[in-house]
Parts: C-alpha cells; sequence; structure tokens
C-alpha cells in the first residue's frame, strides 16, 4: 500500500507522501497547539475541534499528507530601491489549486486499486498541515514553526487527505527538533515574531501583509520568507522542478509606483493565477505604500 502511493505520487507530482500516524497525530496534538489560534481569523471551527480529525468526517480510518517543494530562488536586481519583495509562496501559479489536483491524481491511481472513500485538504483544513506532516514522518518541526524535510528543507507546501479505510502508518517520526543552536531563524526577523514564548503571528509580517497592516523595515509587499532565507537547512535544499512555481524577476521584484499605478486588468494579467490573488489588488497597493513611506521613498 505504501509503495503504491508512493509511486502514485511520485507519477502526480508530489515531493513527499506518507500515511499519517493518527494516534501519533492525537498525542502530538493538544501538546503543540496553541489556544489562541482562535484569535486567527483565518479560521473556522473551535479548538478542540481542530484536535480531533473525527470533528472533520466522522467516517476518518486513515489519512495521507504529503508536499511539493516550490524552492525557487530569484537574484534580485542590482538596484532594489524602488521595488518590493513578493514572497515565493506567491511565486506562479495558485498552490492550493496545484497541490489539489496533484492530490486528485494519486486518489484517483491509490482509489482505483484500494477502494475508497476521500477528502483532500490543502490549507483549508482546520487540521494543522504540519504536524500532519509531522505525523507522517515527512520531516521535524524547526524552530521556526516550519515542517522541515532533510531533502527539501522547509519551501515545501503541505497537504493532507483523510480516507475512510484503514491505512498502516508504520512509520518513525522524527522525535526531536533538528535545528542546531544557530537560531538564526530567531534573530532575522524584524519584528521579532519568535521569542521564548513561541511564535506571536501578530508580529509577522507574512500576516501584516495579508491584513494590510502597516508595518515597516523590509520590502515585502506580500508574505515573507526572511525566517526561511536564513535556515541552514534551505542552503542545500533541493530546488523545485514544478514549472507552476515559476515566475519572472519583474514578478517576484516589482516596482512599487507599478504596483500602486496598476489596475484591475493589470494586476488579473499579472497575478491573477498566484496565491496573493485572494487578497487582491487593494492589499498589494496598500503595502507596496506601506513600504514607500517607511524607507522615505
Ligand atoms: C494560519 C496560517 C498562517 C498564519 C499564522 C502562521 C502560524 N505560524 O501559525 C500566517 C498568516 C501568519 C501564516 C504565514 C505563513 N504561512 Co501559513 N498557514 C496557516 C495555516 C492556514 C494554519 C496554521 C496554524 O494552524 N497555525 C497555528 C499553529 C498553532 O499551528 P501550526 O502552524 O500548524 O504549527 C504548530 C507546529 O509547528 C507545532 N509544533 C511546534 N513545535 C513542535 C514540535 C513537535 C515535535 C511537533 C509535533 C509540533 C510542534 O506547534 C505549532 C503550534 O504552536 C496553515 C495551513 C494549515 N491548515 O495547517 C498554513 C501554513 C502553516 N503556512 C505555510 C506557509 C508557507 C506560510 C508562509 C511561509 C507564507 C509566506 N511566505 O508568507 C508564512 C510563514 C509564517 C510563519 N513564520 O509561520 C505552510 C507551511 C509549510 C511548512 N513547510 O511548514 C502551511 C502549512 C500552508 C501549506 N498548506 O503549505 N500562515
Amino acid at each position: 500500500m505504501k509503495t503504491f502511493l508512493e509511486n502514485a505520487a511520485r507519477k502526480a507530482g508530489a515531493d513527499i507522501i506518507g500515511i499519517v500516524d493518527l494516534n501519533l497525530l492525537k498525542s502530538i496534538h493538544s501538546q503543540y497547539l496553541k489556544k489562541d489560534i482562535n484569535d486567527l481569523a483565518f479560521f473556522k471551527g473551535s479548538f478542540s475541534e481542530r484536535l480531533d480529525p473525527e470533528s472533520v468526517w466522522r467516517e476518518i480510518k486513515g489519512a495521507i499528507a504529503f508536499g511539493v517543494c516550490y524552492n525557487m530562488h530569484i537574484e534580485p536586481f542590482k538596484d532594489m530601491s524602488e521595488r518590493g519583495i513578493i514572497s515565493k509562496c506567491a511565486y506562479g501559479k495558485d498552490y492550493h489549486i496545484v497541490l489539489k489536483k496533484i492530490a486528485e491524481r494519486i486518489m484517483h491511481e491509490f482509489s482505483s486499486e484500494f477502494p475508497c472513500r476521500y477528502k483532500i485538504f490543502v490549507d483549508t483544513g482546520r487540521l494543522s498541515d504540519r504536524m500532519m506532516a509531522y505525523a507522517a514522518g515527512l520531516g521535524f518541526i524547526g524552530k521556526n514553526g516550519f515542517l522541515i524535510n532533510e531533502k527539501y528543507g522547509s519551501y515545501i507546501f503541505l497537504g493532507h487527505i483523510l480516507t475512510d479505510i484503514n491505512l498502516e502508518a508504520n512509520i518513525q517520526p522524527i522525535s526531536s527538533c533538528l535545528c542546531t543552536k544557530c537560531n538564526k531563524c530567531i534573530k532575522a526577523c524584524p519584528l521579532g515574531a519568535y521569542s521564548e514564548k513561541g511564535f506571536d503571528y501578530k508580529n509577522c509580517i507574512s500576516y501584516m501583509t495579508q491584513k494590510a497592516i502597516p508595518y515597516n523595515k523590509t520590502r515585502y509587499i506580500y508574505g515573507c520568507d526572511i525566517c526561511q532565507e536564513v535556515c541552514p537547512y534551505n542552503e542545500t535544499a533541493q530546488k523545485t522542478t514544478n514549472i507552476n512555481f515559476t515566475t519572472s524577476l519583474e514578478l517576484a521584484y516589482p516596482e512599487l509606483d507599478f504596483i500602486i499605478e496598476m489596475g484591475e486588468d493589470e494586476f488579473n494579467k499579472k497575478y491573477g493565477d498566484s496565491s496573493l490573488a485572494w487578497r487582491g489588488i487593494k492589499y498589494l497597493k496598500k503595502n507596496a505604500l506601506c513600504v514607500k513611506q517607511h524607507n522615505n521613498l
């Protein structure tokens, strides 16, 4: 079953896949999920519901976690003074759609061999994608909270699939955090989102750009990759082979004035397929204005 799944995943374009150990998931969930999750406007459902796979689907008997690498480096312009930065998570096509299609292909093949019903989640599920991936043995949770895979690093989008048939997990989760004492992610965050108390999303630049909250110090106009850029695990990590996650130099580092003056049609043409499109043109413009103001441009 496991080998069949791995082969189906390879053909469909998933870089990592594993069967979730649901008992392990239950035990780690309550230990690591913070109660303040309910503050996040992004989420439906109560804290207790987020701990319980059965509250998502009563008939769940098994679960699969998978990931697709989106690691792609585009060397910035020599002169970045008039430009903003778009995070890698918004390069190319919207990862929600790309990963969902990959999962559908996997499950089409899998369910023809092992008949089952299934539900696919990419970001949208109330269960934590990171913890599902961890409980499937796909990596460890770094000090920056990311699921880090030894081959692909942290630039890996995650998703999970619930099934109504039993799946034998038989995995060996990486029990400890494999981070060294480098603490580069913690030190690099300009607003100090990481502290002794853990991660505070309210000080996370990615969160701020997604809410268009005025922030400073960086040039990010959508998302933020600072805590991943400095991670040693990403230095040697494999790059993406998925053409959906590539973009141009101009779209990765757009001129701030171009964004501020851009019309709806232009936005749809340039960023309409990207994962930043859900926030719309207004957010991008507000963030570009904010970067200009803070940099006295
Ligand atoms: C809400 C959300 C956000 C919020 C809050 C982020 C946060 N850290 O909580 C905001 C808008 C800030 C955000 C930003 C980003 N996000 Co986001 N986000 C989510 C979402 C939808 C829910 C996350 C959630 O529940 N967070 C609450 C905390 C409580 O849970 P958690 O993140 O799963 O992390 C837990 C584990 O790390 C665990 N833990 C800690 N130590 C240990 C140790 C062990 C042993 C174990 C088992 C667990 C454990 O405890 C954490 C809870 O405290 C998920 C998709 C999903 N449905 O899961 C994507 C997700 C986490 N985001 C993702 C990405 C890519 C990003 C950005 C990089 C995008 C960008 N470039 O700007 C940034 C990174 C910000 C950051 N430093 O985390 C990816 C992460 C992939 C990965 N390899 O880890 C996910 C999984 C989306 C996906 N489907 O791929 N995001």
